[in-house]
């Protein structure tokens, strides 16, 4: 059967005339309609864990603005959580875990098996979503990557410079690594799961790739990403992934044919004319409006859309933010992002 959705298409590596369309955080804090149903669930993880509201906050960017893609309405922390580790969100601040520095607080953590207990409303969500969701419209599974998630599970928070993590590397690596192969096996089975569910596609939040360095990038960034990508293919053959190894820089050449992924997600502190030559070169590429112009708008807004349309024009590109929408975004500038997208 020809694939119809534009997203799959760009996967699948084919040049579209017009990219699709989607942004990180699409459903979020700048829509009013999302402050509505979040201030009904009562708070972030009662949103995330409740699948008709968080199947209703996933579709509420659909209906306003008709993006190519949904991203389930979910959080990189719950599967930390649904291991074992304590999870709260401080509001105006952010999430707080149980921290996890010792041996004896990793043997506390549970195994990727027992996850699907405390994640089963998150694949409910799915379903939901694959029945409402218009056909044209594909939908977007997602987890964060090892170092990242155990970043956030080392220090207990998120940090500027993932310092306590980097500090388990460097004290206990034994430790450091037996944290990174069990997120592994983890990401594996909770991805899985989202996929039986309908995900039909899935993408890997690497946030703080960027602190990664030299052999540490090779081992923390591409390693676990290669191995859940194989084993994510080996269990549903043509599933395409989507990775994100947010500010790697020029570790972003090459990280596709590393990793197996059909997709490498940019930052915006990469030009789309540096990374059309030195990315997208071997695939499908996303990204890479800097999510400032969101906020900011005007001409220089519909300027870098263009300038970006125009650098990936010559192979396959899905048109998205460097990073995820702020709070502080205005609605109105997203229309015209995608007007600019869609009508040039
Ligand atoms: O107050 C609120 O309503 C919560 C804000 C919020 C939202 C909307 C958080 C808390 N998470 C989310 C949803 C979310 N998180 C999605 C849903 C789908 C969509 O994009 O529309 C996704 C894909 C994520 C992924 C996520 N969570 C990442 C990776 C992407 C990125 O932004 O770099 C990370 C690092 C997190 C952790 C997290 N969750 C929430 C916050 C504020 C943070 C960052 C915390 C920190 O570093 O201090």
């Amino acid at each position: 059967m020809t694939q119809r959705k534009t997203l799959l298409r760009a996967l699948a590596g084919e040049t579209l005339p017009v990219p699709p369309i989607w942004m990180m955080r699409q459903a979020g804090r700048y829509l009013p309609e999302y402050r509505a149903t979040r201030a009904k669930a009562g708070d972030f993880l009662s949103l995330c864990y409740n699948p008709e509201l968080a199947a209703e906050v996933t579709l509420q960017p659909i209906r306003r603005y008709g993006f190519d893609a949904a991203i389930l309405f979910a959080d990189i922390l719950l599967l930390p959580q649904a291991l074992g580790a304590d999870l709260w969100f401080v509001t105006g601040e952010g999430p707080r875990l149980s921290t996890i520095t010792t041996q004896a607080d990793f043997d506390k953590l549970g195994r990727g098996e027992m996850i699907h207990d405390t994640l089963s409303p998150v694949y409910e969500t799915v379903r939901i979503l694959r029945r409402e969701l218009p056909e044209e419209t594909t939908l977007i599974g997602f987890a964060g990557a090892p170092w990242t998630v155990a970043t956030y599970m080392i220090a207990g928070r998120g940090t500027p410079d993932q310092g306590p993590a980097h500090a388990l590397k460097a004290e206990n690596r034994a430790l450091f690594q037996a944290i990174i192969d069990r997120l592994t096996e983890a990401t594996v089975d909770y991805l899985s799961a989202q996929i039986e569910a309908g995900a039909e596609c899935v993408k890997l939040f690497d946030s703080w790739a960027g602190s990664l360095r030299g052999q540490d990038f090779t081992d923390f960034a591409e390693t676990p990403a290669r191995t859940i990508i194989a084993a994510l293919k080996a269990r549903h053959p043509g599933i395409p992934v989507i990775a994100f190894p947010r500010e790697a820089g020029e570790r972003y050449v090459g990280f596709a044919r590393a990793t197996g992924a059909d997709c490498v997600a940019l930052d915006n502190s990469v030009s789309p004319e540096w990374a059309a030559e030195h990315v997208q070169v071997d695939g499908c590429v996303q990204g890479n409006l800097a999510s400032s112009h969101m906020v900011t708008g005007g001409q220089a807004l519909v300027d870098e859309t263009r300038r970006i349309v125009k650098a990936f024009s010559g192979g396959p590109h899905i048109f998205n933010l460097g990073h995820g929408i702020t709070p502080d975004a205005d609605p109105e500038n997203v229309q015209i992002m995608i007007d600019t997208v869609r009508g040039g």
